[in-house]
Parts: structure tokens; sequence; C-alpha cells
């Protein structure tokens, strides 16, 4: 057990000493006994591409400076960069590609369980891919949407850029972004091009290789985008909703089943059919039925779509299962510790894997299929009934706290309750409010939870005092679940730690979009895929004021980052020209030139740049002054 680890959250502070008496370990502990980690490894100069090696350079300049093929740190640093940009890109568009088949199958007829949830969308998703939708048939569009995103997959003509990457920036940025080479023509060639060019004897150009790691986040950017709104057509666009987050959501009388992982594909069916299942639940003898609890980002996903309360983020999805309570946890892709695997030995939750290339050890596996989707969502749901029969009653232990969050901010959201204040033009109060300094900024927070700090401790820190310093806050992925599980999502929060100016922008637009108060203090844009939510946002608020995104006083903060995902994350959201913290030292400092095009460089290039900053309050003070820094450069 880690004792000298703080957690702000006082679930896992009380459930963590029960789990020391049962004799199990949690991810703090494989944390603790990992320690000392590798150096080389920790400073990105440990090269295992090729079977000569592995090799590693000395960074006190003693012994080797150059892998045995000659790769030098530099080279070496960039290569490890950019391949973990290719795997989060990949992860990201796969999941997106996968949205995209199904919206087809929807379109063709194959796909029963799902249908167009929000016809709106689909026509302007439709209208901004340049489709025209003139006596065409809801199917038919979708088809074509379809079809037109799925070309982001599969275009060989490297001259014409991804839709979903053109269409969704500034013009600008766009041929900004394409005089620099770096704009994606397909998804998957992007990424391979990755693998192929670090292959060893390839690139060795450190430049040029961040170069394709540029390259390789807009891919990941354009496969994000993609997701979030067709899932939003497939499932509908969030709209804010009151929910509640943390462990205490789990309720002992009933059937609690976790989803976890990233794609609502399998999620929102779950959601379908457990209404109609519940009767089976009581009669098992769960008096209060079939609760669904959402981890992580598909979590998200459902939190913000339908308010299915948050169970928890990603570092603490062991502690789920640890309450004793959770009879299945069914997950999907991304995220999910193979530890769940071992801890179900000692509970008796159901650990349920469900897509063909995301199996774990010990887990009961339940292949879904778009077209079948409605009998597995059935068949995870009777596990789960069959699993609490075997509950173990002395074993539970439910912290008892959840806090209030009301969230499912999507743009359109946004925009939405904006237009309550101005309906002809819903940007005007939101930019005149940032011009007339009333709103300093805009902050995203984003990304995951990592064992290398105290769990969601610089996430709440940051946002607090940059919302005292009127910045306006928006949240996705575990960020979002931090700000959740520990009430920054709820108007209590906004009167505690708002400062002035920014509580009476978000009191009136609260009040005239009918919350009889204010907005919440951190909005909830979604999962980790919505990040684009953001963009959609800032993209706007740029065109409308008629500068590019690196104008913007516009930030973004990773500030306990782990997964590659967030490193693909991160690297766009820097390439679209957002200077962007993170909180963990990145591997790459091995490299002194890779880490000066990273937090320097790049300024010059494209706009953007990472700030390094493990102090969150001195990361909070950094963020402002860049904001200040901003709004001067734009005379307000
Ligand atoms: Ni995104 Fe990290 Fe994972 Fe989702 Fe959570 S850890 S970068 S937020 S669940 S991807
Ligand atoms: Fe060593 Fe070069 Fe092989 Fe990397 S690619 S392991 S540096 S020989």
């Amino acid at each position: 057990m880690n004792k000298d680890y703080k957690f702000v959250d006082q679930a896992i502070e009380e459930l963590l000493p029960k789990v020391k008496e049962a004799g199990l370990d949690t991810v703090w502990d494989r944390f603790k006994s990992m320690q000392p980690q590798c150096g080389f490894g920790e400073l990105g100069i440990c090269c295992r591409i090729c079977w000569k090696g592995p090799c590693r350079i000395d960074p006190f300049g003693n012994g080797s400076q150059r892998g045995i093929c000659g790769a030098d740190a530099h080279t070496i640093v960039a290569r490890n960069l950019i391949r973990g940009i290719a795997a989060g890109a990949a992860a990201h568009s796969d999941h997106g590609r996968h949205i995209a088949l199904t919206l087809l199958e929807v379109a063709e007829g194959h796909a029963p369980a799902y249908c167009i949830k929000d016809e709106k969308k689909l026509m302007s998703v439709a209208a901004r891919l340049g489709l025209s939708t003139e006596g065409k048939n809801v199917r038919q569009v979708a088809k074509e949407v379809a079809l037109a995103t799925l070309e982001d997959f599969s275009r060989q003509n490297s001259s014409i850029p991804c839709s979903w990457a053109r269409q969704t920036m500034t013009a600008e940025r766009a041929e900004k972004l394409t005089a620099l080479g770096v704009m994606p023509h397909n998804i998957d060639a992007v990424v391979a091009g990755i693998m192929n060019r670090t292959h060893v004897g390839c690139d060795a150009d450190p430049v040029n290789l961040l170069l394709g790691g540029l390259k390789g986040a807009l891919a990941d950017y354009t496969g994000m985008y993609l997701s979030t709104e067709l899932s939003d057509v497939i499932f509908g666009t969030p709209e804010p909703v009151i929910t509640t987050a943390n462990l205490g959501v789990l309720k002992e009388d009933a059937v609690n089943i976790a989803v976890h992982g990233h794609n609502p594909l399998l999620s929102e069916i779950i959601c379908d059919v457990a209404g109609s299942m519940d009767e089976e639940a009581r009669q098992a003898g769960a008096k209060e039925g079939i609760n669904i609890v959402g981890v992580c980002c598909t979590g998200n996903e459902v939190m913000a779509r339908r308010g299915i309360p948050l169970a928890t983020n990603y570092l603490s999805q062991e502690m789920a299962v640890l309450t004793g309570a959770v009879d299945a946890m069914v997950v999907d892709v991304q995220c999910i510790m193979p530890s769940l695997g071992v801890l179900q030995e000692c509970y008796h939750t159901q650990l349920i894997t469900t897509m063909a290339t995301n199996k774990i050890p010990g887990a009961v596996h339940v292949e879904f299929t778009e077209k079948t989707a409605l009998e597995d969502a059935r068949r995870v749901v009777e596990l789960a009934i069959e699993a609490y029969k075997r509950r173990d009653k002395n074993k539970i232990n439910i912290p008892q706290y959840k806090e209030t969050a009301i969230v499912g901010f999507s743009a359109e959201a946004v925009f939405a309750a904006l237009s309550k204040l101005n309906k002809e033009d819903p940007l005007k109060p939101l930019l005149d409010n940032i011009v007339n300094g009333n709103i300093q900024g805009v902050a995203l927070f984003a990304g995951c939870s990592t064992t290398r700090v105290a769990q969601d401790h610089n996430f709440v820190t940051i946002a607090r005092e940059l919302a005292r310093h009127n910045v306006l806050l928006l949240a996705t992925g575990c960020g979002a679940g931090a700000f959740a599980k520990l009430g920054l999502m709820t108007q209590e929060a906004t009167e505690a730690y708002a400062g002035d100016s920014l509580k009476a922008v978000l009191t009136a637009v609260g009040e005239a979009a009918g919350l009889n108060g204010p907005l919440p203090l951190v909005l909830h844009m979604g999962s980790c895929v919505d990040n684009t939510r953001a963009v959609t946002v800032a993209t706007a608020l740029a065109n409308k004021l008629g500068v590019d995104l690196d104008k913007l006083p516009v930030v973004a903060s990773a500030p306990e980052a782990m997964s590659e995902k967030a490193v693909a994350i991160g690297t766009w959201a820097v390439t679209l020209g957002i200077p962007t913290h993170l909180g963990i030292i990145p591997q790459v400092t091995g490299s002194s030139l890779v880490t000066e095009v990273l937090t320097d460089k790049l300024k010059d290039l494209v706009g953007g740049y990472f700030i390094v900053e493990t102090d969150p309050l001195r990361a909070a003070g950094k963020l402002y002054e860049v904001i200040r820094e901003r709004r001067k450069a734009l005379g307000i």
C-alpha cells in the first residue's frame, strides 16, 4: 500500500485499507514496487526498434552516444515519440472507423439495434462534408456520409486532405498545415507511414520525424472528430443532464453493471435493453433492479448522452471491483487494466470482454457485432444477473461518496445555451465577454490519470486557480471524470470558485438556459474523442473573430497524462495552435533537440507548443500568463 500517496478522492482513501486487509494489490502498489523506474526509458533514450538492440544512450555523456546502428539520442527519442503518436492515432481512428462502418450498416438496413437518432446533426455533417442532401432520404444521406468518411481512411491521392480535417479547422490553419506538409490525406496511410519511417535504417532526421509526428497527430484528430460527430448522429448529440459521480453511485440492492472502455456501440444498447430486463434482476433478489454505471470514457459517453452515473475514472477502475458490488464489468476497448482479470478471482464480479481485439485472461468473452448487438447486450445483462446471485455480502464496501454533476455540454448544447441570450447571433455573447475580459480565456482539460501524480489532484488544483482568474473551463475524458467525482461540475462549485466576472457570465447563461442558477464551473464535453467538441467551439470563435486558432486565448492541459492517445491529442492540440500543458515529464527529455522543438520551436511553426510543469499551481500561473499574452496580442 502506498501510504505516502494522498488522495483527493475520499472514496479511494476509504476503500484502500480494506483492499490491504484482503491482501490484494492495486495500481498504486504495483507502481511502488516498480520503483525505481528505468531512467533510460524515462528520458526516451532506449531503443528496441531492432534486434541488434536494445540500445541506450548514456545521458551523462560518458558512455555510448549512439546506438549500434548509429542512431543518436535525438533520432531515438523522436522515433519513440512518433511511434506513440501513431499508436494513439490508430486507437482513436479504429474506434472512429467502427462507428463509420456502423453508420453504413444502419443506412443499408443491416444493424437493427441502431438508428439515426439525430437527423439534424446528420444533415449538418453532410453539409460540412460538402454533400448535397436535396431530394435524398435520411438513409441515403447517412450512406453518403459514411462513405465520404471512409474515404478519409482510403484516399490514395496525397494532395487531397482528409475531409474531416480540412472542414473542421479554420481555412488559414488548413492552408498553413498543408504548406508544412503535415495535413493527412488518409488516416491509415499516415499511421502506416510512421511505422515505416521509424523502421531500422529509415528516417533519422529528428525534425523530419517530428513533422511526421504532427501529421500522425492530425490523423488522430481526424479519427476523433469523425468518431464524435457520427456517434452523435447515431446516438444523439448530448444536451445538459444532471447526474451523479463517484463510487457511491453503486447500489447495494441492484445488479450493478459497469460499462468501461471507450466505444459507445455496445454500452448504448446495454442501456437500451437493461430496462426490459429489470424484472429478471428483481426476481434474482435485486430490489432496485439494474443499475448501469460508467467507468472511463465509455462512462463519459453514456453519461453525456443519457445521464448514466459515472463510477470512477481510469486510475481507480480497480476500486470499482473492490467495492464488491459490481456484478459485471463490461469492457470494450482501451484503458482497461489487465489487473481486472486478476481481481475478479477474489470477487464475484464478472469481467466481460466484448471486442475480438481486446481480450483479457480471466474474462468471459461475449463477442459483440453490430448485427447481433441486441442479443449480445442481453447476454451481457444475463451474465450480470447470474453474477449477482453469487455476490458475497461480506465483501460489499461501497464508499458513500457521490457528487452531483451537470454534464453533456456538446458544442451544440453550448451554442443552444448561448442562443438564449442572443437568438440571431449565439456566439456574440461569448465573444463579447471574452473581448471585454469578463472571460479571460478558455482552458480545455483532457487526458488521463496516472500513478506519477496524486490522482485528480492536478486537475482540481489547476481548474480552481484558473477559475479564480475568470477562465472558462471545459473538460473531457478522465479529467472530466475527476471533476465530476469531486463536485466541480456543479452550480455550487461556480459559486465557490469562479472569479466574479466569470460567475456573472455563467449565471447569465445558466439562468437564460433555464438552469435556475449558473452553469457548472467545468463544462463536461464528453469522452476523450470528444476533445474535438472544444475545437468546434474554438474554430467558431476564431472564424467569428476573423483570426486563426493560434491567436485565441485558448489553452489545453493534460495534467495527468499517460496514454499514447494522450500524446497524440496533445500533439494535435499544439499543431492546431493551442499551447498545451503537460503535468508529467514527457519521455523525451533525453534529447535536447526534441525537447526544444516541442516546447519552443513549434511556436514559430504552428503557434502551439508544449508547456511542461509538474507543479499544478505554477502550471495554472503559466497557462494564465499565456492567456494574457494572447489577449495582449489581440489588443483586448
Ligand atoms: Ni483519454 Fe487517457 Fe483512457 Fe479515456 Fe481516460 S485514460 S487519454 S480519458 S479512459 S482515453
Ligand atoms: Fe539499436 Fe539502432 Fe536497433 Fe535501435 S534501431 S535497437 S538504436 S541498432
